[in-house]
């Protein structure tokens, strides 16, 4: 909505120019009023005031629909709407194209400065112990922190192992006792126990 002060209304407070605006716009092209300020009368847009833009203004003002453009901040009918974008990365929810919204740009706290998930991306970082690039325990890496080998990894000693003991023969964790190994705490794998001992198949 315009109002006095707007584009062509030095007068009046309506939503276009009245005639009496445009006759003090005329006015100030020959010298005899000052418009305050000056670019409000220029409602042509095209520099300083001159008769023309009086003429503009008379138009307007008995009805046609005719784009008033004074060269300054303020005008006739726009409102602007500002409306702030925040950033997508760090906004606190999940946007597209990220992994993760934390709702900051810091790094090391699981969610990076650009929204993705830190630990399972394969890259060692932070105060991340490993990152096997992803987020599966019992291979050794669990949730960025050494772990375990779960049954059937490879493995170098038994110490690594979740359960069971690591099988020399085949170099994998095993969470049964295989042939020739002590069966006091883990079932053999195949065969039978014997005399604290696993053998395969002794028929
Ligand atoms: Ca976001
Ligand atoms: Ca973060
Ligand atoms: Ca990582
Ligand atoms: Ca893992």
């Amino acid at each position: 909505m315009a109002a006095q002060g707007d584009c062509g209304q030095q007068l009046s407070g309506g939503d276009a120019p009245a005639a009496s605006d445009c006759l003090y716009i005329l006015r100030s092209a020959v010298g005899s009023q000052v418009c305050n300020p000056v670019c409000t009368c220029d409602v042509s847009g095209g520099g300083g005031v001159t008769a023309s833009d009086s003429l503009l203004c008379l138009k307007v003002a008995v009805g046609q629909q005719l784009v008033l453009s004074c060269p300054c901040a303020v005008t006739t009918t726009t409102t602007s709407t500002t409306t702030t974008t925040e950033p997508p990365c760090g906004n606190g929810s999940l946007d597209q194209g990220e992994e993760c919204d934390d709702g900051n740009r810091d790094d090391c706290d699981d969610c990076s400065h650009d929204c993705k998930i830190e630990c399972g991306n394969d890259v060692v970082e932070c105060d991340e112990e490993c990152d096997d690039g992803n987020l599966e325990p019992g291979d050794g890496c669990d949730l960025c922190v050494h772990g375990c080998l779960a049954p059937f990894m490879f493995c170098s000693s038994s110490a690594q192992c979740c359960t069971g003991i690591c099988d020399g023969a085949i170099m994998e964790c095993s969470s049964c006792a295989p042939p020739g190994h002590s069966c006091s705490e883990l079932a053999c794998c195949v065969g039978d126990c014997i005399g604290g001992e696993c053998f395969f198949n002794p028929e």
